[in-house]
């Protein structure tokens, strides 16, 4: 049956007939089936990728590309009068990841599938996600973001798993969503969760009683942990995905005949940051009660567990006290104590400790220890683990210590997200990149090619076209396709520095207002949700939305200057910013930002960053050459001395530098206070000039001259086109499917099935 017959049996109408929601359902199961189809058998060595969350985004798109069936449902919804991107919109985003580091392992599970390999995802099953940001007053607000419906991409299992807390036993239950590998077999995203879990708990925006495990555990991606109640939760959470996940990789191996001491044999477990670090001592635990002497159990586990690092913030350290461990999983810390009494009688060194003085257990040194392959993200991140922030445990075990640097999927990144260039580059250079991204090089051929120049050019047009359409649509906001459009999308974090972006518009809007006009008019868009009990965080975000309504409705101003804040951030919003993107501001404070993932999508679509030398960008830097990027900012060395001397002051900056002055004191200015809250801008204007942790009062200046000429290279269209095709053609190395290559090649040892 082909896919029209298909579609008709299961609409039991004519594809015309059908409404989106029915075409959506049908082509679900259509997927499903295709899916299932192309399921993996058994493998002897699996990769069991752990990690709190899985940013997938909407699946069937995707699904339909890797199935190869897109451009054909397409072309028989367009016959029919329908439109595929109305369809995608019936599509409830799963709301399963807050950021880079979930997103990443959605990318890895489509490399993973897509190589061949054999491995699956672990994870939880949250009702609510993370939750959905609105606007309200200017301020941000949180409300839950259900997304699980009757139809779903989720699959309900028969198999359940035991999960005993302190008091309490649960029964973990096993959801599974198909993996499909792009033209390759189909892996599997285990996602555990209650059947006691109960949604009507919540109440008043986000809160619940923390208190009634059974029915909140997996209500919400990071509960609230300001609270003490809050941070058992998710120590509640984190045990609940680990222990039902061991015992699953303990099934499947004893299934394939692995004796409990050839486990490295059948399984390598990667943990994704320290969230799943529990796995550790909980697989220990296990092995040990089906009889295992505690020695052999460790040394076994420690040759089947790898742990990736994705930050150096030291608050971002998951550190817990040991009096929470009790009270939650009484039976880890018997098996925590001989981990840490292990490493003490190695190491005269209280520093590589698992539990310290103040009896705080230390996550990440448990991985490191009891881990065979410690991981950095970014070539410079590698780096400053090895020989700042973990150097103590670089020394014990530099042969642990490699480099993976990050990479995306370019069948949803390039393929999915913007078709245009997809079908351009298919007409150019062929298909072959599809598979082997470093085949975008072949492009490059084509650098003096008025032609494709133009062409590019267009395409890019047509996507801010396209933005601008959905934003009316959906915020009611006004942009025009003919301005730059810089874009600052990603979690608002303060080393993320949206506060400098801020800072910069505002002395934009000044200069304006006294008459200086800007060579090309200029839209910048922002997209970024706080957390929650982050309040400064929220108080940047309070700032831009107010400078959004005071620039854009000034008759001065808002022809050469306009500011965007799109609403409620996410994978399908990043899908149509990404594609209409001028310029990439990726200006993290140097050393800050482990890798970055968006500054390699917008790349690979066109966009010229504007960035510090930080995590990956120093890496897109080295590919694309100076001419093809703008980099500013202090470096991450020189960063690094002034934390260690404690003598970058900002106060200094604010008083010494006039522009500087002007535009900080702007925050709590007249035409502010009208529109927006004392308060939040008080305590914000207060943090930039008594603080400024990172430093951004530093870079104002070298930010400002970059920018300038950034946004002054856009005037001669051929030249900025070129900058625009070489950051294409050089993309290729950034593909998830090179990284992942790496980690087979260094870490997981799998064999690849084609
Ligand atoms: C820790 C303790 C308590 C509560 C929450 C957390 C927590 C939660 C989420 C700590 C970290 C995260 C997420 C981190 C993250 O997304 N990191 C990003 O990972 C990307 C993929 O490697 C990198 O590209 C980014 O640079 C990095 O910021």
């Amino acid at each position: 049956m082909n896919i029209q017959e298909k579609l008709q049996k299961y609409l039991g109408k004519s594809v015309a007939d059908a409404s989106n929601e029915e075409i959506y359902h049908a082509l679900m199961t259509i997927v499903q089936e295709m899916a299932a189809e192309k399921e993996r058998t058994d493998s002897k060595k699996k990769l069991y990728y752990i990690s709190a969350e899985f940013l997938i985004g909407k699946l069937l798109s995707n699904n339909m590309i890797n199935l190869g069936i897109y451009k054909e449902v397409k072309e028989i919804l367009t016959q029919n009068g329908k439109d595929l991107t109305e369809i995608e919109e019936v599509e409830p985003e799963p709301s399963l990841g807050n950021g880079g580091l979930g997103r990443l392992a959605a990318c890895f599970l489509d490399s993973i599938a897509t190589l061949g390999l054999a491995g699956d995802g672990i994870g939880l099953n949250y009702h609510l996600g993370l939750f959905k940001q609105v606007f309200e007053d200017r301020l941000q607000k949180e409300t839950p973001n259900p997304w699980i419906e009757e139809y779903s991409w989720l699959k309900k299992t028969d198999v359940t798993y035991p999960v005993d807390f302190k008091g309490l036993r649960v029964n973990a239950r096993m959801y599974d969503i198909e993996v499909t590998g792009y033209n390759n077999k189909t892996n599997k995203l285990h996602l555990f969760d209650l059947d006691s879990v109960d949604e009507t708990i919540v109440k008043d925006g986000i809160d619940f009683d923390k208190e009634d495990i059974r029915k909140n555990l997996t209500l919400f991606l990071y509960p609230d942990d300001s609270d003490e109640n809050g941070r058992l939760l998710r120590i509640y959470q984190q045990y609940m995905m680990v222990s039902a996940g061991a015992q699953l990789i303990l099934d499947e191996c004893t299934a394939k005949g692995c004796k409990l001491y050839d486990l490295p044999d059948y399984a390598v477990i990667q943990i994704n940051d320290t969230h799943p670090t529990m796995v550790i001592p909980e697989l220990i635990r296990l092995l040990v009660a089906r009889g295992m002497d505690m020695d052999d159990a460790i040394d076994v586990v420690s040759r089947t567990c790898a742990y990736t690092n994705h930050t150096i913030l030291a608050e971002a350290l998951e550190k817990w006290p040991v009096s929470y461990l009790k009270k939650v999983v009484p039976q880890l810390m018997p098996i925590i104590e001989v981990l840490d009494d292990k490493v003490r009688r190695k190491f005269d060194d209280e520093s590589v400790a698992v539990i310290d003085r103040n009896d705080t257990v230390h996550m990440a040194h448990i991985d490191i220890h009891y881990g065979f392959s410690v991981n950095g993200v970014a070539a410079l991140h590698t780096e400053i683990l090895k020989n700042s922030e973990l150097n103590n445990f670089y020394r014990i075990y530099p042969e642990k210590f490699n480099n993976k640097t990050n990479g995306i999927t370019f069948r949803r990144w390039l393929l999915h997200c913007n078709p245009l260039l997809a079908d351009m580059l298919d007409e150019t250079i062929g298909e072959g990149y599809h598979r082997d991204a470093m085949e975008l090089e072949k492009l490059l051929a084509y650098k003096d090619d008025e032609k494709v120049l133009t062409k590019l050019m267009e395409i890019k047009h047509r996507n801010k076209e396209a933005l601008c359409t959905y934003l009316k649509e959906t915020q009611g906001i006004e942009i025009s396709p003919d301005t730059i459009f810089d874009i600052q999308v990603k979690r608002l974090h303060e080393y993320k520095r949206q506060q400098l972006n801020a800072l910069y518009i505002i002395d934009k809007y000044l200069e304006i207002k006294a008459g200086k006009i800007p060579s090309a008019p200029v839209t910048a868009i922002f997209g970024a949700k706080a957390a929650p009990a982050y309040t400064i965080a929220k108080d940047i975000i309070h700032l831009i939305l107010c400078l959004q309504e005071i620039i854009n409705n000034d008759p001065d101003v808002s022809p050469y200057l306009r500011v965007v804040m799109v609403e409620n951030y996410n994978v399908s919003k990043a899908e149509k910013l990404i594609p209409a993107c001028d310029i990439s501001e990726q200006i993290s404070l140097a050393s800050k930002e482990a890798s970055g993932t968006g500054n390699m999508k917008f790349m690979l679509n066109g966009a010229v960053t504007l960035g510090t030398e930080d995590g990956a960008n120093v890496e897109i830097h080295e590919c694309v050459g100076d001419e093809n990027i703008f980099v500013f900012g202090a470096t991450s060395d020189e960063v690094i001395e002034h934390y260690a001397k404690a003598d970058y002051v900002s106060r200094d900056y604010y008083e010494k530098n006039p522009a500087i002055k002007a535009a900080v004191d702007f925050i709590t200015g007249e035409k502010m206070l009208e529109v927006g809250c004392r308060e939040n801008l008080e305590r914000l204007k207060n943090e930039i000039i008594g603080k400024d942790w990172f430093m951004t009062l530093l870079d104002f200046d070298s930010y400002k001259e970059k920018k300038d000429e950034a946004l002054n290279a856009y005037a001669d269209r051929k030249e900025w086109a070129k900058k625009t095709l070489v950051n294409i053609a050089k993309a290729g190395y950034f593909s998830s499917d090179r990284t992942i290559e790496e980690y087979n090649r260094d870490i997981w040892k799998l064999q690849e099935e084609k």
